[in-house]
């Protein structure tokens, strides 16, 4: 097969009209047999076109014809194609009609072609489906010349295995030229894991700086290792096993190139065990286990909402698979765009650029695998105390001006809202240009100081495109310190977003760093905001710049060429200071952003905690930001995904996510966002947020919301201590907040698939109504006990689904037997909440024992002094035992709720190191004992006993 058109054929497909077209009923109109006829077509390596005749039709009807491809793997079925007609047929004729639209890399194997037509907003479709076209010899180009490499010189030092490859026979060129030398490098990183780099033996191809994203240092002298690698030498493939002998990626897949490096064009491939259980490839808005058959992720960073099955607005080149028991995960550290597949027992990647740069690591547990690969790409930042609480946020309508915000805060005040956090989209904007304020945000800053006083926050958005107007500071700023993206040629990149034209800051940039903090130090001063909301990183460009297209298209948006690399984006021409084009870099525009970001906002409030929210996001993002789900639509489909977003990005270290609740864009239910409140509460980031030109949704708009949001964030603001001390934990250990079910039942096969629900931590579980209508939901309740929140109640004593009672405004939560879960006192914002005592919910296992811990500080320093406070219950004691106690803590802890009490009667007295506690009360009911009055202190050691 040759390049570029050798392929093209044409075929003649005739249908007979085999009804009567008097007819005047329009679904009779569809009967029998297509209404679509004479269907001819030609393809090369990129497009599928051709002609069709349709039937008539009424005079006033409008016609839409769509088509989908199939190319044996990907079914391309409304992923591309808009209405490519919208006419009216005015003969009342034949039509004779033309259609034109992508074909994957893959191939093409068949297509379809079908019919809407719409009179007076009704919508009747031709969907026979069995209309398909088949395409014989419309397979992908052939890589029979891909021979691979083979392996021609050796040499071991210091633990390293570095082998030098050469080209086999003349190479496939199947994209671009082959690269003739590459070098392999395998580096032991640590005993669990292990990088193997791929990259030309010139060594003059784009790799990620590791200022940018860390490529780690190996750990002194390994001895025992829990992998091995070993490869082949002709072709060279390599395996990277446990030490049992147990294949965890392995580039020898037969019948696949072994290795295509290329240009413009890298292809690898491993096995993986068939129904393997993969999770990760993200952004993307999927189920959480990836289907092992069909899952086409592809990597560059898109401005698109919440959509199945498409790239996203960050880019994460990492999978966990989970396979009896045990995880590894796989890392490409490679920026460039790129498609990987998984389809039948195997994982295929296709990028554009870069270098193969695995990193393998090896579990075995869920925890133990995150720990590694945040080890390596950074752990997750540390989030201040007051993003722990409920946001509030909105695009357009009342939020134009200060006083409209104002309301809404009242409002929500009005109903016993729990708000820490007040944000601010582009309407506080002065003409949408950044760092300004305008004439409606009048006395802004007032109100923000008044937020203050009342212990809540402000964080305010803040795009990237500058525009090149006069007497704006941040432009003319910019420009003499240089630091806007230019082409080639030394002109200056300008796209459009909010303010009109803008140029983009280059985060490459010696002086970018100090001109960011500039900007945000400057308008600190006029608006004393808490965190900074940074959107529209992908870069986002409201046009499609020129820019150069490789000969492999990935799948931007789902539409392969439709959606080039430069769609609505930044030009991949453009260079950065460092000679880094676009091309390579596109995808760490976002990261790059929130490293200047974080340190900005450092040096103006040293040694505290930032609060970053960001749009787009590379592997270490989460070391420096925070994250939300993009635009989201209020759908229950959109409800249901945000659970599989939230737990990917906790694979991808960004544990602090969240979506937006209720949706951002569309019309909302009083049901759906009464639902959406309710899971919402339980988001690790949850804030309420609205697109403009939408509806209101705050929680006073409807009663049952009202209700729900009060009920769910009451849980929210009581369990503070708890998800707290979770966050401080992913901080050090890169440990999941939102968790999976497998997360902490790795051996129970059953929680692998699931993906509506989700545990925070490894103690409370949530069980959300996901679905219109419900009155009731299912639940799958891994081994242990688990405890009604609300009742205390046993509902589950051994794996298995469970149907709960779920009326409106009612969110299951479970508390699972084993664990001591902190509490304080929930006030309306997280400030005063730690301030209020504490109580312990005291979960029992079958064994009548319970361990938990609470985590103290300040709440806002980096490396804050703390105290850790460990609780541990057997039989009629509790020690409280202070793992450390560096910080002081303020309130008292007076009430201790034992859930699975199982004596009859309850105890009549209660001492606290051995002396009795007189005003303790004690009451036992349904096997909860709870015991108040006490006011035990938790800066020193404690045991607390009952008789
Ligand atoms: O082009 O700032 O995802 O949360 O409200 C839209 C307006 C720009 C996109 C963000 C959304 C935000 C909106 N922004």
């Amino acid at each position: 097969m040759s390049i570029g058109g050798g392929r093209t054929k044409t075929l003649l497909l005739i249908f007979f009209l085999l009804s009567c077209l008097c007819d005047k009923s329009h679904g009779q109109y569809f009967n029998d047999e297509s209404a679509i006829q004479n269907v001819t077509y030609s393809y090369d390596d990129y497009y599928l076109r051709g002609s069709l005749m349709i039937k008539s039709f009424p005079n006033n009807m409008n016609a839409y014809i769509y088509y989908a491809t199939h190319d044996g793997v990907w079914n391309m079925t409304g992923t591309m194609m808009a209405a490519h007609w919208k006419m009216q047929n005015p003969e009342n004729t034949y039509g004779n009609w033309s259609f034109e639209g992508p074909i994957s890399p893959y191939g093409i194997s068949k297509f379809y072609v079908y019919l809407q037509l719409v009179e007076s907003g009704v919508t009747y479709t031709d969907d026979n489906d069995s209309q398909y076209y088949e395409v014989p010899n419309g397979g992908p180009r052939s890589t029979a010349n891909c021979d691979g490499y083979d392996v021609v010189g050796t040499t071991v030092a210091k633990g390293v295995t570095k082998l030098s490859l050469a080209l086999n026979g003349a190479g496939c060129a199947l994209y671009s030229p082959d690269v003739k030398y590459l070098t392999v490098s395998i580096v032991p990183y640590s005993k669990d894991m292990v990088r193997i780099k791929i990259a030309d033996t010139a060594n003059n191809r784009w790799q990620i700086p590791a200022s940018i994203v860390p490529e780690g240092s190996t750990e002194g002298t390994i001895t025992t290792k829990s992998y091995t690698v070993s490869y082949t030498t002709s072709p060279f493939t390599f395996k990277v096993s446990r030490p049992s002998g147990e294949v965890l990626f392995d580039t020898g897949v037969s019948g696949l190139p072994s290795l295509i490096f290329e240009e413009e064009y890298l292809e690898i491939s491993s096995a993986l065990p068939a129904n393997a259980n993969i999770y990760g490839l993200g952004d993307m808005a999927d189920t959480f286990r990836r289907s092992p058959d069909t899952t086409l992720q592809t990597f560059w960073a898109l401005d698109r909402g919440t959509k199945r099955l498409n790239n996203a607005y960050g880019s994460h080149p990492v999978y966990f698979e989970l396979r009896n028991g045990k995880v590894h995960g796989v890392f490409l550290r490679n920026s460039n765009g790129m498609d990987v597949a998984l389809v039948s027992g195997k994982i295929t990647y296709r990028v554009i650029g870069g270098v193969l740069d695995y990193y393998v690591f090896t579990g075995p547990t869920p925890a133990a695998a995150l720990d590694q690969y945040t080890s390596l790409i950074g752990k997750p930042a540390f989030v201040p105390l007051w993003s722990l609480g409920f946001h509030q946020c909105r695009w357009g309508q009342t939020w134009t001006t200060t006083a409209g915000i104002k309301a809404t805060i009242e409002s929500l005040k009005e109903i016993g809202m729990y708000v820490d956090t007040v944000w601010a989209d582009i309407d506080h904007m002065d003409a949408y240009k950044a760092f300004t304020l305008g004439s409606g945000f009048a006395g802004w800053n007032d109100y923000v100081a008044t937020l203050h006083e009342e212990h809540m926050h402000h964080v305010p958005i803040l795009d990237p495109g500058i525009p090149p107007v006069d007497n704006y500071s941040p432009y003319q700023d910019g420009v003499s310190s240089d630091i806007f993206l230019k082409w080639p040629n030394g002109t200056e990149f300008l796209g459009e977003v909010w303010p009109g034209t803008t140029a983009f800051p280059d985060w490459f940039h010696p002086q970018a760093n100090g001109w960011w903090t500039k900007q945000i130090t400057e308008f600190h001063g006029i608006n004393a905001f808490d965190g900074l909301w940074i959107d529209m990183n992908e870069a986002a460009n409201f046009l499609i710049p020129p820019g150069y297209e490789p000969a492999y298209h990935i799948n931007n948006d789902g539409a392969w060429e439709m959606r080039g690399l430069n769609y609505r984006t930044i030009s991949t021409n453009v260079t950065h200071y460092s000679g880094a084009t676009e091309y390579d870099a596109h995808n760490l525009y976002g990261h790059y952003e929130a490293i200047h970001t974080r340190s900005a906002l450092s040096s103006l409030n040293p040694g505290k905690r930032t609060f970053i929210l960001t749009r787009s996001s590379y592997p270490g993002t989460g070391h420096y930001a925070q994250k939300w789900n993009g635009d989201n639509a209020a759908t229950w489909e959109d409800l249901y995904l945000s659970i599989p977003q939230i737990m990917s990005n906790q694979l991808f270290g960004i544990p602090m996510v969240g979506s937006d609740i209720c949706g951002f864009g569309g019309d909302s239910s009083e049901e759906l966002c009464n639902r959406w409140a309710q899971l919402g509460a339980f988001y690790p980031f949850s804030r309420h947020h609205r697109a403009e030109n939408s509806h209101d949704t705050f929680f006073f708009v409807w009663e049952t919301v009202t209700e729900s949001a009060l009920k769910a964030y009451k849980i929210r603001y009581t369990l503070l201590p708890y998800i707290y001390g979770l966050m401080q934990e992913a901080s050090k250990t890169g440990n999941a907040v939102a968790r999976p079910l497998w997360w902490d039942n790795a051996k129970d096969t059953k929680t692998y698939d699931i993906d509506t629900q989700f545990t925070l931590g490894n103690g409370l579980l949530v069980t959300p109504v996901l679905t219109p209508g419900a009155t009731t939901v299912t639940g799958y309740f891994p081994d242990g006990i688990w405890y009604d929140w609300y009742t205390g109640k046993a509902a589950s004593t051994s794996a298995g689904y469970k149907t709960l009672d779920a009326n409106l405004t009612h969110i299951n939560v479970h508390v699972k037997g084993g664990v001591i879960m902190p509490a304080q006192y929930p006030a309306k914002t997280t400030y005063e909440t730690v301030r209020n005592n504490y109580f312990l919910i005291v979960a029992l296992d079958k064994y009548g024992q319970s361990t938990g811990s609470l985590y103290v500080d300040d709440g806002e320093s980096v490396d804050a002094q703390y105290s850790q406070v460990k609780f541990g219950l057997g039989g009629n004691t509790l020690a409280i035992g202070t793992g450390w106690n560096k910080y002081r803590i303020t309130p008292k802890l007076d009430t201790v709720k034992v859930l699975g009490y199982s004596s009859r009667s309850a105890p009549r007295r209660v001492y606290v190191n051995g002396r009795r506690v007189s005003g303790a009360q004690v009451e036992l009911s349904q096997k909860v004992l709870t015991i108040t009055g006490l006011a035990i202190d938790l800066n020193s050691k404690s045991v607390l006993q009952w008789k």
